[in-house]
Protein backbone atom coordinates (compact mmCIF):
# COMPACT_ATOMS: atom_id res chain seq x y z
CA UNK A 1 0.00 0.00 0.00
CA UNK A 2 3.29 2.26 -0.22
CA UNK A 3 2.57 3.89 -3.29
CA UNK A 4 -1.21 4.59 -1.84
CA UNK A 5 -2.30 8.30 -2.33
CA UNK A 6 -2.96 9.54 1.19
CA UNK A 7 -6.00 11.17 2.22
CA UNK A 8 -5.78 13.86 5.16
CA UNK A 9 -8.95 13.07 7.57
CA UNK A 10 -9.48 16.22 10.30
CA UNK A 11 -11.25 15.01 13.45
CA UNK A 12 -10.98 18.24 15.44
CA UNK A 13 -12.60 17.25 18.65
CA UNK A 14 -11.61 16.55 22.40
CA UNK A 15 -14.48 15.74 23.82
CA UNK A 16 -12.98 12.02 25.06
CA UNK A 17 -9.73 14.10 26.94
CA UNK A 18 -9.93 16.15 30.26
CA UNK A 19 -8.18 18.57 29.05
CA UNK A 20 -8.91 20.20 26.08
CA UNK A 21 -7.06 21.42 23.07
CA UNK A 22 -6.33 18.04 21.11
CA UNK A 23 -9.37 19.54 19.21
CA UNK A 24 -7.02 21.90 17.64
CA UNK A 25 -4.58 18.86 16.73
CA UNK A 26 -5.73 18.73 13.10
CA UNK A 27 -4.70 22.27 12.55
CA UNK A 28 -1.43 22.21 13.83
CA UNK A 29 -0.85 19.20 11.59
CA UNK A 30 -1.50 21.20 8.75
CA UNK A 31 0.47 24.40 9.72
CA UNK A 32 3.10 22.02 10.26
CA UNK A 33 2.92 21.22 6.59
CA UNK A 34 1.93 17.69 6.66
CA UNK A 35 0.23 17.84 3.23
CA UNK A 36 3.19 19.24 1.54
CA UNK A 37 5.24 16.56 3.04
CA UNK A 38 2.93 13.75 2.37
CA UNK A 39 2.63 15.28 -1.36
CA UNK A 40 6.34 15.14 -1.54
CA UNK A 41 6.67 11.42 -0.56
CA UNK A 42 3.90 10.22 -2.54
CA UNK A 43 3.45 12.49 -5.76
CA UNK A 44 0.00 13.41 -4.57
CA UNK A 45 -1.85 13.58 -1.59
CA UNK A 46 -5.57 15.11 -0.89
CA UNK A 47 -7.09 16.78 2.24
CA UNK A 48 -10.62 15.71 3.19
CA UNK A 49 -10.92 18.62 5.47
CA UNK A 50 -12.28 17.95 8.88
CA UNK A 51 -15.36 16.17 9.68
CA UNK A 52 -18.04 17.74 11.49
CA UNK A 53 -19.52 16.74 14.60
CA UNK A 54 -21.15 18.05 17.91
CA UNK A 55 -20.24 20.25 20.22
CA UNK A 56 -20.00 19.10 24.15
CA UNK A 57 -22.33 21.26 26.44
CA UNK A 58 -20.71 21.15 29.93
CA UNK A 59 -19.94 17.82 31.30
CA UNK A 60 -22.25 14.73 30.36
CA UNK A 61 -21.79 11.35 31.53
CA UNK A 62 -23.79 8.55 31.14
CA UNK A 63 -23.02 4.61 32.62
CA UNK A 64 -18.93 5.73 33.52
CA UNK A 65 -19.04 7.28 30.58
CA UNK A 66 -18.39 11.28 29.52
CA UNK A 67 -20.27 11.80 26.32
CA UNK A 68 -21.41 8.95 25.20
CA UNK A 69 -23.92 10.28 22.94
CA UNK A 70 -21.89 12.70 21.16
CA UNK A 71 -18.73 10.74 20.82
CA UNK A 72 -21.02 7.97 18.81
CA UNK A 73 -22.13 10.69 16.19
CA UNK A 74 -18.62 11.61 15.48
CA UNK A 75 -16.94 8.16 15.81
CA UNK A 76 -19.71 6.51 13.25
CA UNK A 77 -18.85 9.45 10.72
CA UNK A 78 -15.49 8.92 10.87
CA UNK A 79 -15.94 5.13 10.43
CA UNK A 80 -17.65 5.52 7.58
CA UNK A 81 -15.38 8.16 5.90
CA UNK A 82 -12.04 6.11 6.41
CA UNK A 83 -13.81 3.06 5.15
CA UNK A 84 -15.08 4.41 1.86
CA UNK A 85 -11.38 6.22 1.96
CA UNK A 86 -10.00 2.48 1.90
CA UNK A 87 -12.89 1.36 -0.72
CA UNK A 88 -11.44 4.29 -3.03
CA UNK A 89 -7.62 3.16 -2.65
CA UNK A 90 -6.44 5.83 -0.50
CA UNK A 91 -4.79 5.86 3.04
CA UNK A 92 -6.18 7.24 5.26
CA UNK A 93 -4.46 10.45 7.37
CA UNK A 94 -6.42 10.16 10.46
CA UNK A 95 -5.86 13.90 12.32
CA UNK A 96 -6.85 14.09 15.71
CA UNK A 97 -8.24 14.82 18.11
CA UNK A 98 -8.03 12.91 21.44
CA UNK A 99 -7.60 8.78 20.54
CA UNK A 100 -11.22 7.84 21.69
CA UNK A 101 -11.33 8.59 17.88
CA UNK A 102 -9.43 5.64 16.92
CA UNK A 103 -12.71 3.61 17.84
CA UNK A 104 -13.74 5.34 14.71
CA UNK A 105 -10.87 4.78 12.30
CA UNK A 106 -9.42 1.39 13.79
CA UNK A 107 -13.52 0.91 13.18
CA UNK A 108 -13.99 1.10 9.63
CA UNK A 109 -10.52 -0.29 8.53
CA UNK A 110 -12.09 -3.44 10.20
CA UNK A 111 -14.67 -3.05 8.51
CA UNK A 112 -13.22 -2.68 4.89
CA UNK A 113 -10.27 -5.68 5.73
CA UNK A 114 -13.26 -7.83 7.05
CA UNK A 115 -15.44 -7.69 3.82
CA UNK A 116 -12.54 -8.40 2.03
CA UNK A 117 -10.73 -11.30 3.94
CA UNK A 118 -7.89 -9.41 4.76
CA UNK A 119 -6.14 -9.96 7.66
CA UNK A 120 -5.66 -6.99 9.79
CA UNK A 121 -2.96 -5.76 12.32
CA UNK A 122 -2.99 -2.44 14.48
CA UNK A 123 0.07 -1.24 15.59
CA UNK A 124 -0.98 1.15 19.30
CA UNK A 125 2.16 2.94 19.72
CA UNK A 126 1.33 4.90 22.76
CA UNK A 127 2.46 5.35 26.62
CA UNK A 128 -0.78 4.20 27.96
CA UNK A 129 -2.67 0.92 26.66
CA UNK A 130 -5.94 2.85 26.61
CA UNK A 131 -7.83 -0.76 27.72
CA UNK A 132 -10.35 1.03 30.56
CA UNK A 133 -14.05 0.13 30.39
CA UNK A 134 -16.81 2.13 31.87
CA UNK A 135 -16.70 -0.09 34.92
CA UNK A 136 -12.68 0.45 35.60
CA UNK A 137 -11.85 4.01 33.90
CA UNK A 138 -10.78 6.35 36.90
CA UNK A 139 -11.95 8.94 34.86
CA UNK A 140 -14.40 7.88 32.42
CA UNK A 141 -12.77 9.69 29.66
CA UNK A 142 -13.06 7.88 26.21
CA UNK A 143 -9.93 8.41 25.18
CA UNK A 144 -8.57 5.85 28.11
CA UNK A 145 -11.15 3.40 27.01
CA UNK A 146 -10.75 2.25 23.01
CA UNK A 147 -8.73 -0.68 23.03
CA UNK A 148 -11.10 -1.95 25.50
CA UNK A 149 -14.47 -0.97 23.51
CA UNK A 150 -13.21 -1.93 19.99
CA UNK A 151 -11.93 -5.46 21.17
CA UNK A 152 -15.55 -6.21 23.08
CA UNK A 153 -17.67 -8.65 21.30
CA UNK A 154 -20.89 -6.64 23.30
CA UNK A 155 -19.32 -3.35 22.93
CA UNK A 156 -22.14 -0.79 23.44
CA UNK A 157 -20.36 1.93 21.73
CA UNK A 158 -19.70 0.02 18.71
CA UNK A 159 -23.14 -1.54 18.84
CA UNK A 160 -25.11 2.04 18.99
CA UNK A 161 -22.37 3.33 15.88
CA UNK A 162 -24.18 0.38 13.61
CA UNK A 163 -23.84 -1.98 11.51
CA UNK A 164 -20.43 -2.55 10.52
CA UNK A 165 -19.25 -1.20 13.38
CA UNK A 166 -17.88 -4.62 14.52
CA UNK A 167 -15.45 -5.70 17.18
CA UNK A 168 -11.82 -6.23 16.38
CA UNK A 169 -9.57 -9.82 17.59
CA UNK A 170 -7.58 -8.68 20.90
CA UNK A 171 -5.02 -10.26 19.00
CA UNK A 172 -4.53 -7.55 16.10
CA UNK A 173 -3.00 -5.37 18.59
CA UNK A 174 0.50 -5.06 19.22
CA UNK A 175 1.02 -2.39 21.82
CA UNK A 176 4.53 -0.33 21.68
CA UNK A 177 6.09 2.13 24.27
CA UNK A 178 3.55 1.69 27.11
CA UNK A 179 4.46 2.91 30.48
CA UNK A 180 1.04 4.09 32.02
CA UNK A 181 -1.63 1.37 32.89
CA UNK A 182 -4.03 2.31 36.22
CA UNK A 183 -4.31 -0.80 38.48
CA UNK A 184 -7.46 -2.57 37.35
CA UNK A 185 -6.80 -1.80 33.78
CA UNK A 186 -3.30 -4.01 34.30
CA UNK A 187 -5.06 -6.78 35.37
CA UNK A 188 -7.33 -6.53 32.28
CA UNK A 189 -5.02 -6.36 29.82
CA UNK A 190 -3.22 -9.84 31.49
CA UNK A 191 -6.92 -11.21 31.05
CA UNK A 192 -7.41 -10.35 27.69
CA UNK A 193 -3.89 -11.69 26.46
CA UNK A 194 -3.18 -7.90 24.88
CA UNK A 195 0.09 -8.10 23.33
CA UNK A 196 2.18 -5.37 24.90
CA UNK A 197 5.74 -4.50 24.50
CA UNK A 198 6.18 -1.84 27.63
CA UNK A 199 8.92 0.63 28.13
CA UNK A 200 10.81 -1.55 29.95
CA UNK A 201 11.10 -4.80 26.81
CA UNK A 202 12.37 -1.47 24.98
CA UNK A 203 14.78 -0.43 27.41
CA UNK A 204 16.30 -4.32 27.24
CA UNK A 205 16.58 -5.33 23.61
CA UNK A 206 16.01 -2.05 22.05
CA UNK A 207 13.75 -0.41 19.58
CA UNK A 208 15.24 -2.43 16.84
CA UNK A 209 14.76 -6.25 18.02
CA UNK A 210 11.18 -4.98 19.36
CA UNK A 211 10.55 -3.76 15.96
CA UNK A 212 11.74 -6.93 14.47
CA UNK A 213 9.50 -9.25 16.70
CA UNK A 214 6.64 -7.22 16.24
CA UNK A 215 7.00 -7.17 12.51
CA UNK A 216 8.08 -10.47 11.98
CA UNK A 217 4.32 -10.95 13.34
CA UNK A 218 2.81 -8.46 11.05
CA UNK A 219 4.38 -9.69 8.14
CA UNK A 220 3.63 -13.56 8.60
CA UNK A 221 -0.11 -12.48 8.95
CA UNK A 222 0.28 -10.15 5.96
CA UNK A 223 -2.75 -7.95 4.91
CA UNK A 224 -3.42 -4.60 6.16
CA UNK A 225 -1.36 -2.42 8.74
CA UNK A 226 -3.28 0.24 10.34
CA UNK A 227 -0.72 2.64 12.98
CA UNK A 228 -2.55 4.26 16.18
CA UNK A 229 -0.07 6.82 17.23
CA UNK A 230 -0.71 8.62 20.41
CA UNK A 231 2.02 11.95 20.65
CA UNK A 232 1.85 10.59 23.98
CA UNK A 233 4.21 7.49 22.90
CA UNK A 234 7.27 9.82 22.27
CA UNK A 235 9.21 10.76 25.26
CA UNK A 236 7.76 14.41 26.97
CA UNK A 237 11.36 15.91 26.70
CA UNK A 238 10.40 15.85 22.29
CA UNK A 239 6.34 16.47 22.20
CA UNK A 240 5.63 18.39 25.08
CA UNK A 241 2.47 19.19 23.85
CA UNK A 242 0.16 16.76 24.94
CA UNK A 243 -2.46 16.43 27.48
CA UNK A 244 -1.17 13.12 29.70
CA UNK A 245 2.32 13.44 29.28
CA UNK A 246 4.40 10.57 30.82
CA UNK A 247 8.38 10.68 31.42
CA UNK A 248 10.48 7.64 30.01
CA UNK A 249 8.98 7.19 26.28
CA UNK A 250 11.55 6.74 23.11
CA UNK A 251 13.85 9.67 21.96
CA UNK A 252 13.49 11.10 18.55
CA UNK A 253 15.74 8.24 17.18
CA UNK A 254 14.27 5.61 18.40
CA UNK A 255 11.06 6.49 17.28
CA UNK A 256 12.11 7.49 14.16
CA UNK A 257 13.53 3.96 13.36
CA UNK A 258 10.37 2.41 14.41
CA UNK A 259 8.43 4.44 11.60
CA UNK A 260 10.95 3.76 9.25
CA UNK A 261 11.08 -0.08 9.93
CA UNK A 262 6.94 0.14 9.93
CA UNK A 263 7.40 1.37 6.02
CA UNK A 264 9.86 -0.64 5.16
CA UNK A 265 7.09 -3.96 5.43
CA UNK A 266 5.59 -2.22 2.41
CA UNK A 267 1.57 -3.25 5.02
CA UNK A 268 1.41 -0.03 6.08
CA UNK A 269 -2.14 1.16 4.68
CA UNK A 270 -3.64 3.78 7.48
CA UNK A 271 -2.86 6.28 10.41
CA UNK A 272 -4.41 8.64 13.25
CA UNK A 273 -2.09 10.78 14.58
CA UNK A 274 -3.87 11.55 17.92
CA UNK A 275 -3.50 13.48 21.59
CA UNK A 276 -1.64 16.52 20.05
CA UNK A 277 -3.08 19.59 22.19
CA UNK A 278 -1.59 22.83 20.70
CA UNK A 279 -2.61 24.77 23.67
CA UNK A 280 -0.28 22.58 25.88
CA UNK A 281 2.78 22.86 23.01
CA UNK A 282 6.06 25.15 22.96
CA UNK A 283 6.07 27.20 19.21
CA UNK A 284 4.06 23.75 17.53
CA UNK A 285 7.41 21.73 17.97
CA UNK A 286 5.42 18.60 18.59
CA UNK A 287 2.68 18.59 15.55
CA UNK A 288 6.06 19.53 13.51
CA UNK A 289 7.92 16.15 15.03
CA UNK A 290 4.22 14.03 13.82
CA UNK A 291 5.04 15.15 10.69
CA UNK A 292 8.25 14.43 10.37
CA UNK A 293 7.48 10.80 11.93
CA UNK A 294 4.69 10.71 9.41
CA UNK A 295 7.14 11.43 6.97
CA UNK A 296 9.12 8.74 7.70
CA UNK A 297 6.00 6.12 7.53
CA UNK A 298 5.65 6.94 4.26
CA UNK A 299 9.08 6.32 3.02
CA UNK A 300 11.41 8.80 3.67
CA UNK A 301 14.90 8.09 4.37
CA UNK A 302 18.27 9.06 4.92
CA UNK A 303 19.86 7.15 2.61
CA UNK A 304 18.13 4.54 0.47
CA UNK A 305 18.63 1.18 1.87
CA UNK A 306 17.19 -2.63 0.78
CA UNK A 307 17.09 -1.06 -3.39
CA UNK A 308 14.47 0.58 -1.54
CA UNK A 309 13.13 4.04 -2.33
CA UNK A 310 15.23 6.79 -3.14
CA UNK A 311 13.26 9.84 -1.57
N1 LIG B 1 -5.58 5.59 32.01
C1 LIG B 1 -6.12 6.91 32.18
C2 LIG B 1 -7.63 6.93 31.98
O1 LIG B 1 -8.18 5.94 31.56
C3 LIG B 1 -5.44 7.89 31.28
C4 LIG B 1 -5.65 7.61 29.83
C5 LIG B 1 -4.98 8.64 29.02
N2 LIG B 1 -5.16 8.27 27.69
C6 LIG B 1 -4.56 8.87 26.68
N3 LIG B 1 -4.55 8.11 25.62
N4 LIG B 1 -3.95 9.88 26.73
O2 LIG B 1 -3.58 7.15 25.59
O3 LIG B 1 -8.28 7.90 32.25
MN1 LIG C 1 -3.87 6.62 23.58
MN1 LIG D 1 -1.62 7.91 25.57
MN1 LIG E 1 16.00 5.26 25.51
Amino acid sequence: MAKTIPALIGMPTDLGASRRGCSMGPEALRVAGIHTVLQRLCGRGVDMGDIKGPKVAGEVYSNGYRHFDTAVAWFRTLSERVYETLSAGQCPVVLGGDHSIAIGSVSGVARYCRERDIPLTILWLDAHADFNTPATSPSGNLHGMPVALLTDPDSEMLRTMGPGNAAVAVDSFQLIGVRSIDRIEKQAVLTAGLEIYDMRRIDETGMRAVMDEVLDKVKARGGHLHVSFDIDFLDPLIAPGTGTQVKGGPDYREAQLCMEMIYDTGLFGSLDLVEINPALDIRNQTAEIAVEMTASLFGEQILARHGGSKR
